[in-house]
């Protein structure tokens, strides 16, 4: 017979996670603690915005295979897959992990398995989550397997990569790695490379920050080539025809929930180490600051000056604005007294007044692109210029035809461009 999972946390890993086993004809119970969550998908309804996530989803209620629930049951499977935010100072949150552990303690049984798909400090399975399950009265790993098993999916692209990309699995044993691998074999079609629990926890991390880093080093090299006078885009495109080398693509910063938060881990357990990591986040960090001083270098005064913003989530296509380097450029513009007219069709989050762009272009001093949301690649510039009280656009990513901008009559500058143009 089929194991019974149970999978608390139904967020972005954990909802379509809980529908891949669903639909492999596991009984699985998802468990989340925010009754609307539970009341939507009860009644079939998703929340989260993500390809293919509904159809499947609608599937897996309809038959019976996925059910919802405020609290754990019993299973066979455990799997934890709650959020680990970082606090204002920069420190992990391993609340949500405690907490989901002590929830399910009632509940596990001899024969468990308990997987934490978390994205967890270093060390977290073995020093926080193990001695929270003992107080079951059951030894680990004698009595219950205990792993430590990370997605690295894409958001926009999750169930597809949840089924085809290699994923590493910790054990607190071998026994425990290899359980768990069997079970994410019925629908996992990468390779699963077992591991302990530390290495994989630092794999997860790392894997963010090394990217992280790199794009951090693009970000510096293009505030070095605009005091050069010269277009980080070229050189970046020119360095890439070397064999070994890939630069990453500047930006106004780095957001998500996963690389501008995840590399603080390992700066608060390796004060004095993580040096490079550190410091990459604090570049990447303070992009918005430095769009922020062009912004001020172009227009001079802010106070009272309109600003057209194109895109606000954190990155194109996504309905996403968590830790979204525009949300803190916008923060910093409204500080500054201007007036701001964002247009986003992605984003329904309440809070933001958002414009359509013919609305949004009218008297406006500087049009801002700040997402290259696929729908912003054929604006009409003509019409807008017309619409415009200033000619400036300033493009943070550079996405826009410069030929169709400039025809239009507007200038055109582009983030990390010096004065240069390209021959
Ligand atoms: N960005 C740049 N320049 C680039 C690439 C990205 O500025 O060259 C910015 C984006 O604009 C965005 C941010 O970085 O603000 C992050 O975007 P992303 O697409 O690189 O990554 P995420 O956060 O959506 O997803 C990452 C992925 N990790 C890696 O690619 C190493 C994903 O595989 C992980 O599963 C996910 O984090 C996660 O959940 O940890």
């Amino acid at each position: 017979m089929k194991k019974k999972i149970c999978v608390i946390g139904l967020g972005y890993i954990g909802l379509p996670t809980a529908a891949l086993f669903a639909k492999q004809g596991y009984t699985v119970v998802g468990i989340d603690k925010n009754l609307e969550v539970v009341k939507g998908l009860s009644l079939g309804k998703v929340i989260i915005e993500e390809p293919f996530l509904q159809d499947i989803v609608t599937e897996v209620i309809n038959s019976g295979h996925l059910q919802v629930n405020e609290t754990p049951v019993e299973a066979d499977v455990f799997i934890i897959a709650v959020p680990t935010p970082i606090r204002e100072d920069k420190t992990s949150d391993m609340g949500y992990v405690s907490n989901a552990a002590q929830s399910i303690v009632p509940y596990i049984r001899k024969g468990n398995i308990v997987v934490v798909e978390s994205t967890s400090q270093v060390g977290a399975t073995e020093e926080v989550v193990k001695p929270i399950l003992e107080q079951s009265g059951l030894k680990i790993p004698e009595d219950v397997s205990l792993g430590y098993c990370p997605e690295r999916v894409l958001p926009g692209k999750i169930l597809k990569e949840l089924v085809e990309n290699d994923r590493v699995i910790g054990g607190i044993d071998k026994y425990s790695a290899m359980r768990i691998k069997e079970v994410y074999g019925t629908f996992v079609q990468g390779d699963m490379f077992l591991t302990t629990t530390k290495v994989a926890e630092m794999c997860k991390i790392m894997e963010n920050t090394f990217r992280d880093v790199n794009i951090a080093l693009a970000n510096e090299m293009s505030m070095i080539c605009e005091a050069e006078g010269i277009n980080v885009w070229e050189v970046i495109r020119l360095s890439n025809k070397h064999p070994r080398v890939h630069l990453l693509n500047p930006g106004p910063g780095v957001g998500g929930h996963c690389l501008a938060v995840d590399p603080w881990f390992l700066v608060e357990r390796y004060k004095e180490l993580a040096r490079i990591i550190k410091t990459s986040r604090e570049i990447n960090d303070g992009m918005p600051d430095y769009v922020y001083k062009k912004i001020e270098d172009i227009l001079g005064i802010l106070q009272g000056k309109k600003i057209t913003i194109l895109g606000m989530t954190y990155k194109p296509d996504i309905d996403d604005i968590r830790e979204s380097p525009i949300v803190r450029l916008i923060k910093l513009l409204q500080e500054a007294g201007c007036e701001l007219a964002i247009v986003d069709p992605f984003v329904k989050k309440k809070g933001y007044q958002l414009y359509e762009l013919e609305e949004a272009c009218v008297g406006s001093d500087l049009l801002v692109l700040g997402v290259n949301h696929k729908i912003f690649s054929d604006l009409p510039f003509s019409h807008i210029a017309k619409l415009m009280k200033g000619n400036i656009v300033l493009d943070t990513r550079n996405s826009l035809d410069e030929k169709v901008v400039e025809e239009a009559g507007l200038i055109y500058y582009v983030l990390g461009r010096g004065e240069y143009k390209s021959i």
